[in-house]
């Protein structure tokens, strides 16, 4: 079995340990992290997903399956993440009020971090008034929010309404993602932009900011 098989399979049976070993051995073997991540992990957990759909999975093995990608990724960052000295910006992120949903979440702010912006993590559960608030403390141009639920996308709504409120909706950016968030819910809510992934949430960023 390959690394990335390993992986796969050590994510679908909530075997963190293994995953956690074989992701180390794949790096020292020289696969690149994009590729381990792209090929293994994130496969591994759409096929979660399905299982979960299909009644095959409960909550219970989501938590266990995410519980190990989470242990993968942790030694994926360093590899993801680059050495860049001085941030070109800063950009809050957060998954929504009433999700608890973080991998994504994680990953964008792994990939924003490694193309050299400052990113401060509010974690899950976020209110709209606390984005706006830590932007305007902190200084940040953007705001990324993120939601797996579609019962928790009005928050998005909500956090693009409590921006314009403090009349900073401008000089600071919203960008959206997550799986069943689309370019035309972001168009619908007035937010800056969406991206479809962690790499295009760094490359929407960028566009953001300059
Ligand atoms: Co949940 N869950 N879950 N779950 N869970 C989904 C999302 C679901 C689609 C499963 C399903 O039914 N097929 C479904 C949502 C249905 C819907 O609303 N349409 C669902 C449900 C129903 C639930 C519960 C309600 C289950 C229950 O309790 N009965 C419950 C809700 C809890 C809550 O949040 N209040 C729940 C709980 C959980 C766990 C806690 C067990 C666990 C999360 C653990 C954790 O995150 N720490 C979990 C998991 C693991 C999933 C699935 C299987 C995997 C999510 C994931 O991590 N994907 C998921 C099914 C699926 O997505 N196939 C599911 C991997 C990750 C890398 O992808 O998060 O999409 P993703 O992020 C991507 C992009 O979306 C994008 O970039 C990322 C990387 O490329 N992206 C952004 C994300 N955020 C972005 C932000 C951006 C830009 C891009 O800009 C700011």
């Amino acid at each position: 079995m390959s690394f990335s098989e390993t992986i796969y399979e050590a994510i679908l049976n909530g075997d963190m340990g293994t995953c956690e070993q074989a992701t180390r051995q794949a790096l020292a073997a020289g696969t690149p992290a994009g590729e381990v991540l792209n090929e293994a992990m994130i496969p591994a957990m759409a096929e979660v997903g399905r299982l979960f759909e299909s009644n095959e999975y409960y909550v219970p093995e989501l938590l266990i399956a995410a519980r190990a990608m989470k242990a993968g990724l942790a030694i994926l960052k360093p590899e993801l993440v680059a050495t860049g000295v001085k941030p070109k910006g800063k950009v809050v992120v957060g998954t929504v009020k009433g999700d608890l949903h973080d991998i994504g979440k994680n990953l964008v702010a792994i990939m924003v971090e490694g193309a050299g912006y400052e990113v401060i993590d509010l974690g899950v559960d976020v209110a709209p008034e606390q984005y706006v608030r830590t932007a305007i403390e902190r200084g940040a141009q953007v705001i990324g929010l993120s939601a797996l639920l579609t019962t928790t996308m009005p928050s998005m709504k909500a956090t693009v309404e409590a921006l314009q409120e403090s009349g900073l909706h401008g000089p600071i950016k919203v960008m959206v993602g997550g799986a069943p968030v689309t370019q035309q819910y972001a168009d619908e809510i007035g937010a800056d932009g969406y991206a479809r992934d962690a790499a295009g949430a760094a490359r929407l960023v960028q566009l953001l900011v300059d």
